[in-house]
């Protein structure tokens, strides 16, 4: 109330902080900057962000917002949001006051409307604008169905439809194999995977791809390598030492896998990778390694000691369905995949945009090319490609920007 009333009555309000000394002139705009945000970096890869997040009232609010402009199909505005997010969750401690982020980068006036918002009033009225736009739910809804990108979420939106329940009832509507497995598990594979889930799962598959390729190797890679407890999925990296010997183990490991019994859904793609055909010139969306997208049947009982399944109580099957992702590279390219799927998103993105303006290189998730000494420069290890970058190594934990 102490609000309420200084409003009414005109008066200047003080947002009280931990980390800014209170200006005199008492409003929320003017307290003084830590000195950290003086040398916070534009990349990512410069920063070190962990998965402990002080700023999420502000970082969950711009994820919304980047998303909307996704669906808007607003580039711009979308990249900024995402930055904006990515530089405060980098930061050390909460924001409390407008001055705490006065020259940070990445935060224009915009995004520092939206934060003041929520300074003052502790939540944002232009992200409950968007929440209550019919558009957007329908979108939001649509595109959380696995296999359901953002065309076609728009496509469906456009003939009227709104919730997941006209779609399956809309005779009109063909489905694809891939949505129609989105279907089905709906309700398993919109439910975070736990960690202690993700181990089960590697442990499924590590011994599938043991028994047969005794010297494969499984990696756990994406927001579990970087230490997050939760995800939408699983992704793995399988390879073996010698090139060559990884074309048909992915196929192999598949067939296996539905013989156990666990394989609830697979999209292959066969590798199209082909190293005469690099640098790359546009972003691709995708690497072109041999992958698969796939649903496994994980069982209660292969869960080992620490914690259950994720799903509802009282939910009395003995087993989950849980998306995972399985990619296969080539052993030379090894590094490069493991990098690149590790993430975060805005992370690889960052790293991307850090060697090609700064390093004239040219990073994807197959190779590092030095665009002035027209060569590609080989790796073995992450730490391989941040030296020739002339990064500092930064740690997959440090890498959730
Ligand atoms: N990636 C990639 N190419 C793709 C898809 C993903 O290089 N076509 C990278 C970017 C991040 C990483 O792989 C993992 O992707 P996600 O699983 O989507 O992200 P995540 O960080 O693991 O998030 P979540 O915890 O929600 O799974
Ligand atoms: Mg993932």
């Amino acid at each position: 109330s102490w609000f309420t009333d200084s409003m009414r009555e005109g008066r200047p309000v003080t947002v009280e902080t931990r980390h800014c000394i209170p200006a005199t002139s008492s409003t929320a705009t003017e307290c003084s900057p830590p000195t950290a945000a003086t040398n916070v970096s534009q990349y990512a890869c410069l920063r070190r962000t962990t998965t402990e997040n002080h700023n999420k009232i502000f970082t969950d609010v711009f994820e919304e917002l980047a998303e909307n402009s996704e669906f808007n199909e607003s580039k711009g505005p979308c990249l900024a949001f995402r930055r904006a997010a990515s530089v405060l969750k980098s930061l050390p401690s909460a924001v409390h006051c407008l001055g705490a982020i006065q020259g940070l980068p990445c935060l224009g006036e915009h995004t520092k409307a939206v934060m003041e918002e929520i300074l003052i009033f502790g939540r944002s009225f232009k992200v409950e604008e968007v929440q209550s736009d019919e558009r957007y739910q329908a979108l939001k809804l649509f595109t959380s169905v696995f296999g359901v990108g953002p065309k076609t979420a728009e496509k469906w939106y456009r003939r009227g439809l709104r919730s997941l329940k006209e779609i399956l009832a809309e005779p009109n509507i063909q489905l694809n194999r891939m949505q129609r497995a989105g279907f089905l598990y709906y309700m398993d594979i919109s439910k975070a995977v736990s960690k202690a889930e993700a181990k089960a799962l590697r442990s499924i598959i590590e011994e599938t791809a043991h028994w047969i390729a005794p010297d494969s190797k499984l990696a756990l890679t994406g927001g579990f390598r970087r230490g997050k407890e939760y995800g939408h999925d699983v992704d793995f990296l399988l390879t073996v030492p010698e090139m060559g010997k990884e074309e048909g183990l992915l196929l192999r490991v598949i067939d296996r896998l539905r013989d156990q019994g666990i394989l609830l859904y697979c999209e292959h793609q066969g590798s199209t990778f082909d190293m005469s055909k690099l640098p790359s010139r546009r972003f691709e969306a995708m690497d072109h390694f041999e992958k698969c997208f796939l649903i496994l049947r994980l069982e209660e009982g292969q869960m080992e000691g620490d914690g259950g399944l994720q799903k509802d109580p009282g939910e009395s099957r003995g087993w989950r369905a849980v998306r995972v992702d399985l990619v296969a590279p080539p052993v030379d390219r090894y590094a490069f995949a493991l990098l690149g799927w590790t993430g975060s998103r805005q992370f690889e993105r960052d790293l991307r945009r850090f060697a090609r303006k700064e390093r004239g290189m040219c990073l994807d998730n197959h190779a590092l090319y030095d665009k002035t000494k027209k060569l590609f420069l080989p790796a073995t290890s992450e730490e391989d490609i941040f030296a020739h970058l002339g990064l500092e190594y930064v740690e997959p934990w440090q890498r959730n920007a």
